[in-house]
């Protein structure tokens, strides 16, 4: 099947070999800051930690901003520091603005993990677990192939540059579509995590290029907002898009055929493997500095198979 390379790769990197805690020594208290509130990609990390806190006897409480946004998350960061944890998971959601607020958490003596995203510095950090975001890219690109074999333009819509996943995954979509020659890249454009953004922009861009073939969506809500582009260019069935994420709405719309691949992630093994990178670290065990967990490409041709990747609640 069309996953088949990429889940071999993901079970092979896969944190979940790690040496994993049973049980901790004492109930740690501990933080979970969200990328974003509401995202379903960061409320499954978030069941999958609960679920392993309750396994393991340690208590977290869980937070998000309502954008994705440094200025927004910071604060909260803040605020979670003074609360004094024993340890903070967080996807920080800026490689730079982020670093001196969690070097800062981290010298406070609090053990930092970072779960999904990164921050340009990541020494300060316990553990960092996360997808293979360029090797996601790359297989975002093979779908696309699959989907238009001919080639022509294709272009890809992002959140904000500085987001070490979603940068990550425009890296290897673009390595791939350079080297085929069949393939004309557009660049990227950024819709600030905001689907009506997305939206407008695909819009925009088709009109400007008619003859688009393939649009790379670099995470859900990106994706939402390309499939109502095309949508309302009256493009669709006529433009490919691959989004990274596989929430409900996500399988609905590739049922429906608005989207036609996805590159659905792990993100309740990340939380998972991230809260016993914490309690390992708490409890002076052996931690494993960086953990990729994998992904898998879901199509029409596997979807009623696939059982759905991300929750809209636990
Ligand atoms: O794609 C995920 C996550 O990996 C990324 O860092 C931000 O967007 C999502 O949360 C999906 O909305």
């Amino acid at each position: 099947s069309s996953a088949a390379g990429s889940s071999a790769a993901g079970s092979s990197s896969a944190g979940s070999s790690a040496a994993a805690p049973t049980k901790a020594s004492k109930n740690y208290k501990i933080s979970f800051i969200q990328g974003v509130a509401g995202d379903n990609f960061y409320i499954t990390m978030q069941c999958g930690i609960q679920t392993e806190a309750a396994k393991l006897g340690v208590t977290v409480n869980t937070q998000g901003a309502t954008k994705f946004d440094p200025t927004l998350q910071t604060p909260i960061l803040d605020s979670v520091v003074s609360s004094k944890p024993d340890a903070i998971l967080i996807a920080p959601t800026d490689v730079k603005a982020m670093q001196a607020p969690l070097a800062k958490a981290a010298a406070a003596g609090i053990k930092i993990v970072l779960v999904d995203t990164t921050v340009n510095d990541p020494s300060f950090a316990v553990s960092q677990v996360s997808s293979d975001n360029v090797g996601g890219g790359k297989a975002a690109f093979t779908a696309i192939k699959g989907l238009q074999p001919k080639g022509g333009k294709v272009l890809v819509i992002s959140v904000d540059p500085g987001i070490s996943t979603t940068d990550a995954r425009v890296a290897g979509f673009e390595t791939a579509t350079k080297a085929d020659s069949s393939f004309n890249y557009l660049g990227v454009q950024y819709s600030h995590n905001d689907p009506a953004t997305a939206a407008s922009l695909v819009t925009a861009a088709l009109q400007k290029d008619p003859d688009i073939v393939g649009i790379f969506a670099t995470n859900l809500f990106a994706a939402e907002g390309a499939a109502t582009g095309i949508k309302q260019a009256g493009k669709s069935g006529k433009v490919s898009i691959v989004g990274f994420d596989a929430g409900p709405d996500q399988i609905k719309a590739l049922k429906a055929g608005t989207v036609q691949a996805l590159v659905a992630q792990q993100p309740d093994t990340i939380g998972v493997d991230g809260l016993d990178q914490a309690v390992a670290g708490l409890d002076g065990g052996k931690v494993t500095p960086k953990i990729q967990t994998g992904f898998s490409i879901i199509t029409s041709a596997n979807v009623d198979s696939t059982t759905a990747a991300y929750k809209a609640a636990c």
